[in-house]
């Protein structure tokens, strides 16, 4: 694995990309074991559409993570799953909770957001396997625009103000691509 950096963008946001934190035959088997092992759902987006992607959750006993109008409750720990996080917080971070997205092709996408919900840690270390897309961040205020093609098991981690001062998105494209999973690993802090 290449030894982590981390890339200091402005507004005190960090950005980590590790390309190869799975080997390809890692890439491959995680995706089979997600695709088999998780309860894969497509939730409603607004206007009585569907998302266009199916998600999962997993994480610790009782955790629930809401973000829109969506609200999803974790599964259990897949133990494939555990052992990632376990290489993850090695790295940076604590998490608690994975949001799974799955996008079946190029139609597939995610609209530009931020992860900035009240409860959510300020650390998130996203893992992607199957299909190459494009991931990327553009700032609220300068509105640059940074494109970051995420390969089968590349890691990158958001952590300090991304989520305050950058948006980020997934969008689709006409190229004839296959199947992807992303893997965001969080800390949902637990609000009484
Ligand atoms: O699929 C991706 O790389 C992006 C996922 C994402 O934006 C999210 O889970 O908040």
């Amino acid at each position: 694995m290449t030894e982590p950096q981390w890339l200091e963008l402005n507004d005190e946001s960090r950005l980590l990309t590790i390309p190869d934190f799975l080997s390809w035959q890692e890439s491959a088997a995680l995706l089979k074991t997600l695709q088999e092992g998780c309860r894969w759902e497509q939730k409603p987006a607004v206007f009585g559409h569907l998302q266009p992607r199916l998600t999962a959750a997993c994480g610790d006993p009782g955790l629930t993570y809401r973000y829109s109008r969506t609200q999803h409750q974790a599964d259990a720990w897949l133990p494939q799953l555990l052992e990632i996080r376990e290489r993850l917080e090695q790295i940076c971070g604590r998490y608690n909770f994975c949001l799974l997205n799955r996008y079946r092709n190029g139609q597939d996408s995610m609209g530009w957001h931020a992860d900035d919900e009240p409860e959510m840690g300020p650390v998130i270390a996203s893992l992607s396997v199957g299909a190459t897309r494009r991931f990327r961040l553009r700032h609220n205020s300068s509105r640059e625009v940074i494109n970051i093609p995420i390969s089968a098991g590349m890691l990158l981690i958001m952590a300090g103000k991304m989520q305050q001062y950058w948006q980020h998105d997934l969008p689709r494209t006409k190229v004839a691509v296959g199947e992807r999973i992303n893997l965001t690993f969080r800390e949902v802090i637990r609000i009484p």
